[in-house]
């Protein structure tokens, strides 16, 4: 069977909604190549020497693995010359970075986890790419682009994306118009349509959070897991927030970080993390909560902001959420 590539598809997607304006198109073909590039990194694991710390710190103050320096640097050398963005932010970096002088800027921002699930490298456990696209303000595309440009709400992405370094690697985005599942023809070195429009699955009674954190989650989220156990729920969680959610997308089901002790506003980063992942479960009809409002409404303050976050199906979700207000009379 003869299958469309990315590009192909692209093309056509925008024939048919105009959402996939030609610049757009080179961002999200850009980041497949780039993203490519990494699964063959990983895929080469210790006989690449890729696994392993850097020996440095992120703005996190999280130890970086050799593999998260890889990432982030392929993403932004595949990014920094199509003349299609303004700036980039990664999780990796403190600052924005703008497109270098001599190069053409375009309309549109990039914001990305390079390596998301990092804990997950040296055990050969799935990890991702997680990237947003956002406009780029006027002021962005010819003079000094500050954090400021970036601090959109989620609801503004005109685009956002996944790629799944697993047992086979996916790549998933969406531009406004439903989402779309493509994979890697390790062969061919290009990503191939396999499903079209997915949509999250509802009825399934199984919950992704790390429960270790339960004595310091509020107590309207203990409700919640004392309520799950008590109606034969089933836990599933890989410690990679990118590979938690597809699942989700999947198969259902609904993922949490609460806010706890050690991460009282969250863990998951709002800008590159939670918007992305909240606009693509959404366009599969699912949905994103964070402290009781739609994630892709909050308004960041911080370019590194962290959110609390409730996302997947959407009767999973309204489970959640009937235990954490309380809701007493609520079933499935
Ligand atoms: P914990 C990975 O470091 C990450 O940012 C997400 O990908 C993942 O969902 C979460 O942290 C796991 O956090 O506290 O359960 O190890």
């Amino acid at each position: 069977m003869e299958r469309v590539t990315l590009s192909q598809y692209l093309i056509q997607c925008d024939r048919q909604t105009s959402l996939a304006p030609e610049a757009l198109r080179r961002v999200l073909e850009t980041c497949a190549q780039a993203c490519a590039g990494i699964a063959a990194s990983i895929a080469r694991g210790a006989l690449g020497d890729v696994l392993g710390s850097a020996g440095s710190a992120n703005v996190q103050g999280e130890t970086q693995q050799k593999l998260d320096v890889i990432a982030n640097d392929r993403m932004l050398a595949a990014n920094a010359w199509g003349g299609a963005l303004a700036a980039m932010a990664s999780e990796e970096m403190d600052d924005p970075w703008p497109i270098p002088d001599g190069e053409p800027r375009g309309p549109y921002l990039l914001l990305f986890d390079p390596l998301d699930g990092s804990s997950n490298i040296d055990v050969n456990v799935s990890i991702g790419t997680i990237f947003s696209v956002l406009p780029a303000p006027d002021s962005a595309q010819v003079g000094v682009v500050n954090a400021e440009a970036f601090l959109q709400p989620g609801r503004r992405q005109v685009a956002a994306g996944y790629i799944l370094y697993g047992p086979s690697t996916a790549f998933v985005i969406s531009t406004g118009n439903g989402v779309d599942l493509f994979e890697l023809d390790p062969f061919m070195g290009s990503f191939l349509l396999v499903k079209q429009g997915l949509r999250v699955p509802s009825g399934n009674a199984t919950y992704s959070l790390n429960e270790a954190y339960t004595e310091s989650f509020p107590v309207g989220y203990q409700r919640y897991l004392k309520w799950a156990h008590g109606h034969g729920y089933s836990s599933r969680y890989i410690g990679a927030f990118v590979a938690d959610v597809h699942r989700i997308l999947m198969s259902g089901g609904v993922f949490l970080y609460p806010p706890t002790s050690k991460h009282p506003d969250g863990k998951l980063r709002l800008l590159y993390e939670a918007n992305p992942m909240a606009f693509i479960i959404e366009q599969a009809g699912g949905k994103a909560i964070s402290s009781g409002l739609p994630t892709l409404g909050l308004h960041p303050q911080r370019l590194h902001q962290r959110t609390p976050i409730v996302v997947g199906s959407a009767d999973q979700v309204d489970a959640v959420m009937a235990q954490v207000h309380q809701v007493t009379d609520w079933h499935p």
